[in-house]
């Protein structure tokens, strides 16, 4: 029998070295050590031992056992340390690989223009207020003061969810909001969504973006108005530009301009994209506050002046970059945006 228990050992000893993994190393428990396994069986023959050798035999298939559950026990560990080791050669992730593969992103162009601006106007002292894109009629129109027959009423102008709420067809309506809280002196610009019913062409989209500025305080004027409206135009596009201001009309301020700037492709000479004139499309529209505003919205018109202006984000971001059609803001072509 002991020569029966030698070899055992000896086959055991053998399988559990090569067991490559912890399924062959089960089998191998089953094989020898399980309820039928063969030193269990070695075990239970024990009876037809004779009796001065049982003791013996026992003590030493007892041993072996032992020996056997030991080396599996050793081996389970070493399978175990390389799973891992192959577990993180396969996890490692080379940083130098593949570098080129993923482009960092930026802002859109719209939103970098409005960010600039809100940071120019929050250096010059402004307030940045937010106002919502749904608005009432009221705010949008009544009091700023538009005839109940103005054409920018008109639902083939303005986007109507009912009768008395619109989808905001400029940033003016947050001047009201404002105005209406009562807080003066007032320095404070907000910039966000507005929509018309307007056909696309390549300076016009349903959808764009504006910039409303206003200031009320006793004393203000139209020098003032002007001379914001010079500061941050000469730090959005440069020293060398020109502003022109052009007299206009809104309900909602008396007097009333337009303004302009050199063309930024020609400086000024004349050329295909400025139709040889040498200045921009229109980029704002802008006055001083009509007084019955200022009394809409609880201000005596007497004692306070103030001035307002509201811009076209996406066509000053037009003409800080040189683009000659406004559906290239829109289009998300990556060919585009990728050059900026
Ligand atoms: C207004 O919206 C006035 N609320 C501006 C204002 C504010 C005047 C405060 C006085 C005091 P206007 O409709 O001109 O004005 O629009 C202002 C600017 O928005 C335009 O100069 C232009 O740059 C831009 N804009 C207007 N319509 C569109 C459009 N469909 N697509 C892109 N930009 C537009």
């Amino acid at each position: 029998m002991q020569e029966k228990v030698n070899t055992l050992v000896k086959n055991a000893t053998e399988k559990i070295e090569k067991a490559n993994n912890l399924n062959e190393l089960n089998d191998l428990r089953v094989k020898y050590l399980g309820k039928k396994g063969e030193i269990t069986s070695l075990l239970k023959s024990l009876s037809s031992v004779s009796k001065e050798e049982r003791p013996k035999m026992g003590k030493l298939l007892n041993e072996k056992r032992n020996e056997i559950e030991k080396l599996l026990k050793q081996k389970t560990q070493v399978i175990n340390e390389q799973k891992v080791e192959q577990k993180i050669k396969e996890e490692t992730i080379d940083v130098t690989a593949n570098r080129n593969k993923y482009t960092q992103g930026h802002l859109n162009l719209i939103n970098e223009t409005m960010r600039q601006l809100e940071e120019l106007f929050l250096n010059m002292g402004f307030d940045i207020v937010s106002g919502p894109e749904i608005d009432t009629v009221e705010n949008c129109f009544d009091d700023l003061n538009s005839p109940k027959n103005h054409p920018s009423r008109d639902l083939t102008d303005t986007f109507y969810l009912d009768k008395n709420v619109v989808l905001r067809p400029h940033t003016s309506s947050v001047q009201i909001r404002v105005m209406k809280e009562g807080n003066l002196p007032i320095r404070m610009v907000s910039a966000g969504r507005t929509f018309r019913n307007d056909e696309v062409d390549d300076t016009h989209s349903p959808m764009f973006h504006q910039m409303e500025c206003l200031v009320v305080d006793e004393n203000v004027s139209l020098a003032n108005l002007k001379d914001t409206i010079n500061i941050f135009i000469k730090n959005m596009f440069g020293e060398e530009i020109k502003t022109r201001f052009r007299p206009h009309y809104f309900p909602f301020t008396e007097p009333s301009l337009e303004v302009d700037v050199t063309c930024p492709i020609c400086k000024g000479k004349g050329c295909s994209a400025c139709n040889n004139t040498g200045w921009s499309m229109e980029l704002l529209g802008a006055g001083m506050v009509h007084p019955n505003v200022l009394e809409n919205c609880g201000i005596d018109s007497e004692k306070y002046t103030g001035f307002a202006f509201g811009m076209g984000v996406d066509r000053i971001a037009m003409v800080k970059y040189g683009l000659d059609d406004i559906r290239l803001l829109y289009d998300n072509d990556k060919r585009f945006l990728e050059q900026f």
